[in-house]
Formats: C-alpha cells, sequence, structure tokens
C-alpha cells in the first residue's frame, strides 16, 4: 500500500513509519517538524539524542535497503499544497498523528492554548476536506485519546469503544440509540480530539469518508524492533513537565535518583499501552477499514489499566526511589475507576506487551543509558490548569552521580504480578474498579 504518515517525525509516528516500511508499504512521512521546534521553545530535548529527520531517513535506507519519502508541510496551514500532494502520491491509506499532543502544554498560556485548537482543529479538517476536494478514497486512521470519554464519569461501567447505547423517551414507548460517547474533555488538548470526533463523523456520513478512530491510552516505552537497529533510528523519549508521560518520566526519575514526582493522592487511574503495540494496532487499522458510508470505527487502544500511585510504588520497589506527592497541577478527579473495552484489538489478533516484558528492559536500555543528558530543572510539571494553582519547587538540581539502577529479575517478576493482579478485570475489559462508597 502507499501510506502518508502525517507526524511521521513523532514519537509515535516514527516507529510506525519504519514498522510499515519494513513490512513492504511505500511511505511518505508528512510533518512540519513543530514538536522539534516545541523543543527548543521549552529549552528541553528528548532523553535519548535523536537525529535530524534526514539522517533517520538514509541510516533506516542503510539499514533496510528500504526509501521513506519526506514532505515539510504544514498540515493546519498549506491546504493547496495538501490537495496536491494528496493528488500526486495517491495514497491508499493516511495515518493522521499531526496534532499537539501534550495536555500541560495546551494548558500553559493563552498563546498554547489557541495553537493547540488551531493547529489540531485545523489540521484534521483541512485533511478531510482535501481528500474530498482531491478525488482521494483514502482510508484515514486517526490517533483519538482515552480522554475524549473523561475519568470517572461512567462510574464502574466499561468504557465502550466509541459508540453508547442510550434509551431516549418520545411520547410513546423508548428508542433505543447508539450516540458517539458523551465527551468530557480534561483539557484544551483532549477537547481538540472531542472536536476531531464530530468532524469524522459528518465527513464519513456526507461524503462516505473511511474513518478509523483510536483512542489510545499513554504510550510508554520507546524502542520498536526497527528503531532499536541502529542508534540513529533511536526514538524520541520525553521526560520533561509538559511532554513526557508518568511512566516514562517514573522511570527517567529513578535513573537519576530523582523522587518520582505523583501529583496529588496519585489516585488517578489511566490506561496504558506499549509503543510496540501502538504500531501493532495502526498496521491492523489500516488492514481493516470500514467500508464508505459506514460510521467512523472506533477503536480503544490501550492493554493496561493502572493507577498512578501503584507504578510509582512498582518502580519504587525495583529500584529503591522515593515517592513524593506534589501539589497536582491539574483539575482532575482525587480517583477514578477506569474499566475499558478493548475486545476489537484483541480479536483482531493483538498479543500485548505487558509492563512485566517491557518495564526491565526499559530501565536498563534507556533511562539508565541516557540518564546523564536529564536537566533536572525540566522535571517538575509547572503548567497549571488554572491561574494561581500551587506547583512543587525543583526537587533535585544535578544527577546523582552515584545512582545506579540495579534490578533483581525476581523482584520486577513479583512486583508487577501483584500490580496486575490488582488492576486487572478478567471479562469486562482491561480495568481497575474502586470499592463501593470511594468517590
Ligand atoms: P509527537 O508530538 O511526538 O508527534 C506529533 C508529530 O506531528 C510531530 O512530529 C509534529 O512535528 C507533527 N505535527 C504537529 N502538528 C503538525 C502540523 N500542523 N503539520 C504537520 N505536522 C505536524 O506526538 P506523539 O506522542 O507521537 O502522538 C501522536 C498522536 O497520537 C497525537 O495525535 C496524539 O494526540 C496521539 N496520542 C499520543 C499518546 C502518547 O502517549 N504519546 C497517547 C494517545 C494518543
Ligand atoms: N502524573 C503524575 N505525575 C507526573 C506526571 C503525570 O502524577 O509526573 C499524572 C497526571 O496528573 C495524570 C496522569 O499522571 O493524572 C497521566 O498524565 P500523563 O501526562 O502521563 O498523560 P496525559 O496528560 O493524559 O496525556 C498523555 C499523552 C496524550 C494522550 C493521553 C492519553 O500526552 O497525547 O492523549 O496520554 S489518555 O491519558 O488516555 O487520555
Amino acid at each position: 500500500m502507499k501510506i502518508m504518515i502525517l507526524g511521521g517525525d513523532g514519537f509515535c509516528g516514527w516507529p510506525t513509519s519504519l514498522h510499515l516500511s519494513a513490512k513492504g508499504h511505500d511511505i511518505l512521512i508528512v510533518d512540519n517538524l513543530s514538536r522539534r521546534a516545541i523543543d527548543i521553545e521549552l529549552e528541553v530535548e528528548s532523553l535519548t539524542p535523536i537525529r535530524p529527520l534526514g539522517e533517520r531517513l538514509r541510516a533506516w535506507k542503510a539499514v533496510s535497503g528500504k526509501e521513506i519519502g519526506f514532505i515539510n508541510l504544514d498540515l493546519a496551514l498549506q491546504y493547496s499544497r495538501l490537495v496536491s500532494l494528496l493528488q500526486e502520491f495517491a495514497p491508499d491509506a493516511i495515518v493522521h498523528f499531526a496534532e499537539q499532543r501534550a495536555a500541560p502544554y495546551s494548558m500553559r498560556s493563552p498563546r498554547a492554548k489557541r495553537y493547540t485548537v488551531d493547529n489540531n482543529v485545523r489540521g484534521t479538517h483541512n485533511l478531510l476536506c482535501a481528500l474530498v476536494d482531491a478525488s482521494v478514497d483514502a482510508n484515514v486512521v486517526h490517533l483519538g485519546t482515552m480522554g475524549v470519554y473523561g475519568y470517572g464519569w461512567s462510574g464502574s461501567a466499561p468504557i465502550p469503544e466509541g459508540y453508547l447505547a442510550v434509551k431516549v423517551p418520545p411520547p410513546d414507548g423508548v428508542l433505543v440509540r447508539e450516540i458517539l460517547h458523551l465527551a468530557n474533555q480534561g483539557s484544551v488538548y483532549h477537547m481538540t480530539k472531542t472536536l476531531d470526533q464530530l468532524l469524522f463523523a459528518f465527513y464519513a456520513k456526507n461524503d462516505g469518508v473511511r474513518i478509523t478512530d483510536l483512542h489510545q491510552g499513554i504510550v510508554w516505552g520507546t524502542q520498536t524492533a526497527q528503531t532499536g537497529m541502529d542508534e540513529r533510528l533511536v526514538n524520541r523519549f520525553d521526560y520533561d513537565g509538559d511532554y513526557g508521560t508518568v511512566l516514562n518520566r517514573f522511570l527517567m526519575q529513578a535513573a537519576i535518583g530523582h523522587p518520582l514526582t505523583v501529583h496529588g493522592t496519585g489516585g488517578q487511574t489511566r490506561a496504558f499501552i506499549h509503543i510496540r503495540d501502538t504500531v501493532r494496532c495502526i498496521e491492523l487499522a489500516i488492514d481493516n477499514p470500514p467500508a464508505a458510508g459506514e460510521r467512523v470505527s472506533v477503536f480503544n487502544q490501550t492493554t493496561e489499566v493502572h493507577k498512578v500511585l501503584d507504578l510509582a510504588k512498582l518502580i519504587s520497589t525495583l529500584t529503591g526511589a522515593q515517592v513524593v506527592m506534589l501539589p497536582n497541577p491539574r483539575r482532575e478527579a482525587a480517583e477514578n475507576d477506569l474499566v475499558v473495552r478493548n475486545d476489537r484489538f484483541l480479536a483482531l489478533g493483538l498479543n500485548p506487551t505487558t509492563l512485566s516484558e517491557g518495564l526491565l528492559e526499559e530501565v536498563r536500555l534507556i533511562a539508565n543509558k541516557y540518564k546523564d543528558r536529564v536537566d533536572p530543572s525540566k522535571i517538575v510539571c509547572r503548567s497549571v490548569w488554572r491561574k494561581g494553582m500551587e506547583v512543587a519547587p525543583d526537587l533535585q538540581v544535578e544527577i546523582s552521580p552515584d545512582v545506579e539502577v540495579a534490578v533483581d529479575e525476581m523482584d520486577v517478576a513479583n512486583g508487577i504480578e501483584e500490580t496486575i493482579a490488582a488492576t486487572t478485570v478478567k471479562g469486562g475489559g482491561t480495568g481497575r474498579r474502586h470499592g463501593p462508597g470511594r468517590p
């Protein structure tokens, strides 16, 4: 297939491009390199030394013999070029990763809020409009987020894959309808993903555009089979307070002897997926598109559910790191239930990478290896959800020179088994429920 990867230089897009290229597809990356520009704005770099995109592509050719194309284009601003590109390349499938994806960054200033909405919503609408304009019938696979459903709204009821069955009371009885699950967004970033959903629903209905929306959980891990083949192919690893996500941050913090930064009570429960499963899910979605005229096909792209404090305790047990409870810079529930249906990918043959398989490798091969690149002043989260909210001071100003995280494989296996036993609910998807009476 000819596949266009929008946002193919990013954390999920780069390994996906390599995975699909390795499978023999003809890949064209479209990216405006805005994520690299934001690193400069925030004065922080990926923990892993990512190479310029040109060098990455030359290294891939040297290692695999396969060529990947690249076009530097802004999806939100360069509409006419996008239409021409779609006509020239005539993709069979398009994977759309090209959005500003950090919730804290989207809340840090009025400028960042407006940029996130303008970039994400305009970009998605430009893509849909351009496909119709160019008469290109490509299968679109978009990366959405579990955050469109919100956290805690449905209590212990499993979150369905996209659509919710509801009873509507007309005067003469009851109608049963399946509607798009209501939006319950927790940040400006998450709001843009809920707006994307409405754009997709309209273009699927009106123009027969074939669309799959993947509501992905928090991605952890770094390397895939392809990015691990050569140092120059290494994937990005964000650790800073805006872009770093919780599990990867805890691993990096343990490696440099920094306390693990739990927000509030740590009772926030979230869904997770390893980057190796992300690339596999996208391949499965490309191979299983909806038919033209069908409603948007929605998958919950997540494999495990964990409470933030449990993850911190697990990593503390494995590495000896301290855990600190910091003021929460976000407005989020102190605790929430989360049970997620993920039957569709499992039915298509997804075989998830669990914490027990990936965690050890992540600590050894990434966090320990690159810890000297950490700037400790970038670790504490400082973007607040409302003006005046309290933030923690820096907890550490230098990397402790003597920290060598020694992880014992038996401890890893036992610790992870216990965490998984506490957080996996059999038969109702993957999830975590609180006992009765808890908020
Ligand atoms: P990322 O920021 O690393 O990558 C996004 C890429 O898109 C970057 O290379 C950036 O330069 C590019 N881009 C952004 N705006 C663009 C524009 N207007 N035109 C062209 N290129 C543009 O993000 P990621 O972590 O790889 O996430 C990819 C997608 O997956 C995002 O849409 C995100 O919302 C979603 N997602 C990510 C996670 C996660 O944990 N990383 C979880 C769930 C969903
Ligand atoms: N958290 C801490 N300590 C930290 C960092 C985070 O306790 O040092 C907490 C946060 O307060 C939050 C939870 O961990 O409760 C998750 O935060 P995160 O930054 O790991 O994830 P989030 O902001 O939700 O965003 C990430 C990606 C986003 C994606 C989303 C999927 O950046 O692109 O859409 O995960 S989901 O969370 O399922 O909506």
